[in-house]
């Protein structure tokens, strides 16, 4: 089963910088994730029994930006 999450992203400066995290996030196992410049926000769907919304957010981090889950 998978489920999904909307990270708020900072650090994005440029459509590059959503194309890379973009293509970085779908690296990961069973993840589908859509990046928007526009709204800064990670749409991200996942497996639960592979990855954490930390995992995610620790994985943008690594990318070199940083995340937060929506409030
Ligand atoms: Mo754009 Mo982003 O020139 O890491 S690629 S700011």
């Amino acid at each position: 089963m998978k489920t999904h999450i909307d990270l708020q992203v900072t650090g994005m400066h440029c459509a590059n910088c959503s194309s890379r995290l973009e293509k970085a996030l779908n690296l990961l196992p069973g993840v589908n994730a859509a990046v928007s410049i526009a709204t800064e926000k990670a749409h991200i769907s996942y497996d639960p029994k592979t990855l954490t919304p930390e995992g995610l957010i620790k994985a943008i981090q690594e990318t070199g930006f940083d995340a937060h889950p929506m409030r």
